[in-house]
């Protein structure tokens, strides 16, 4: 036996004694045997993997498609405007890559190693993975650039295409900690890096500490297989901060004492104030809300009773309370926050409203249990020191850009993009 398989069993052991289990409680590896069949030719019937109804058209929209191969380099936006609850569907995950994804992984031949200032550094094969105690928490994540106006002269005019890149899921899987804890951080250690299988060796530099306190190692999304372009067949989901951190393609954890600074770290990333100035990380999403139906591009019947609905989350903590205006922030109603409300994943919120067929600015306004309040637009160019017209002309690209975001509603019913008239 070489000494990659001794630290193997001794973190097994250790591991279950950590999370007071007795060893013999293991899921069964069988039916993940090499060479097993695979359903490819049965698959082909509907009944064995369920299809929605042919009625139902929901779908991703293409914002940057893949350019050599499915899913590289791709912008995949989630259809928020049709959906309900907070669940997104993993079909309708938005999908955001830097450079040329993975191909499907083959999960028996994919591992993940932990190492750099670590006593016992180990290499995981995805069933030792899977032994080990696993939780289910329910997170979004949301990529910092969402929302942001106007780069690449991207339409906004769909919530779809404004705030399509935030999905939640439940994600199954390993806390970071109990890995780390597995191996023995050693001291002086203050970050990890933590590195992908995918062709540009995608990398990010994420502290100690937010590993220490909720980060998961997932290999389940919504109760089955994180998805191919979501990062199968292990990802890393960093809950509450910039979707840049949640590595999919999980091949390597370095524990370190500085951060690295990697090209998605550099240059684009940072979100560079029009002063110049700029910080290295800025990690944490603010709290966010968007009213989903109605909203741009919908067309409403004729005055009566409608349900305003949305989303609310914030990377701080809970939603605590969202307020709706229907006069353009004039004056404000607290909404319904349906169960279940989860720290650090979406909340829906609805609001009962009778249109009587006037204009009307319909908008949400998030606060959160730490007592972060979502912005203005005007609030949000003091913090970057920026006026409003330069949101629709900046070259640099702005992220964190969480206002409260006004749809109007016309005398026919249309709704429009308010956020810049
Ligand atoms: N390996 C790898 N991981 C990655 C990326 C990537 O390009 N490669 N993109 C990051 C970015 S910018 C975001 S916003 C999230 C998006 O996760 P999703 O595509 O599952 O929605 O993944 C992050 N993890
Ligand atoms: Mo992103």
């Amino acid at each position: 036996m070489n000494s990659r398989e001794t630290n193997r069993r001794r973190f097994l052991k250790k591991s279950v004694a950590l999370a007071g289990l007795a060893v013999g409680g293991m899921r069964s590896a069988s039916g993940q045997t090499p060479g097993s069949a695979t359903p490819d030719g049965s698959a082909r019937d509907p009944r064995l993997y369920g299809e929605r109804s042919s009625f139902e058209k929901s779908a991703r929209e293409i914002e940057r498609d893949g350019r050599t191969r499915p899913f590289s380099s791709a912008a995949l936006l989630t259809p928020l405007q049709d959906l309900d609850g907070i669940i997104t569907p993993s079909a309708l995950h938005y999908v955001n890559d830097h450079g040329p994804s993975k191909d499907e992984l083959d999960p028996r031949n994919h591992r993940l190693m932990i190492h750099g200032m670590v006593e016992r550094p180990i290499v995981f094969t995805l069933e030792e993975l899977k032994r080990l105690p696993a939780v289910s928490r329910i997170y979004f994540i949301e990529c910092p650039g969402n929302t942001t106006p106007n780069s690449n002269g991207r339409s906004r005019e769909t919530v779809q295409q404004s705030h399509g890149r935030t999905s939640c899921s439940e994600w199954t899987g390993v806390p970071l900690s109990l890995l780390l804890k597995g191996t023995g951080v050693k001291s002086g250690a203050s970050w990890v890096v933590a590195e992908s299988a995918d062709p540009q060796k995608y990398a990010k530099s994420i502290p100690l500490d937010k590993c220490m306190e909720d980060t998961l190692v997932a290999y389940s999304q919504n109760g089955e297989a994180v998805r191919p372009e979501n990062g199968y067949p292990v990802r890393l989901v960093v809950p509450g901060w910039e979707g840049i951190s949640s590595v999919k393609w999980l091949r390597r954890i370095k524990v370190v004492d500085q951060p690295y600074l990697f090209q998605n770290e550099i240059g684009a990333q940072p979100h560079v104030r029009h002063d110049g100035k700029a910080r290295w990380f800025q990690f944490v999403m603010g709290p966010n809300s968007v009213i989903t139906r109605p909203s741009g591009k919908q067309q409403i019947p004729g005055p009566g009773f409608y349900v305003i609905t949305g989303l609310a989350w914030s990377g701080n903590g809970t939603v605590r309370r969202v307020e709706v205006s229907t006069d353009g922030g004039r004056t404000w109603k607290d909404a319904r926050l349906e169960d279940p409300v989860l720290p650090l994943a979406h909340a829906r919120f609805n609001l009962d409203w009778q249109w009587n067929g006037q204009e009307a600015v319909l908008q949400s306004r998030c606060t959160d249990d730490k007592g972060f309040v979502q912005p203005s637009l005007e609030e949000l160019g003091k913090i970057w020191g920026v006026q409003k017209s330069f949101w629709t002309t900046a070259t640099t690209n702005m992220g964190h850009f969480n206002p409260i975001y006004p749809w109007k509603v016309n005398r026919d019913g249309s709704v429009h993009n308010a956020l810049f008239a």
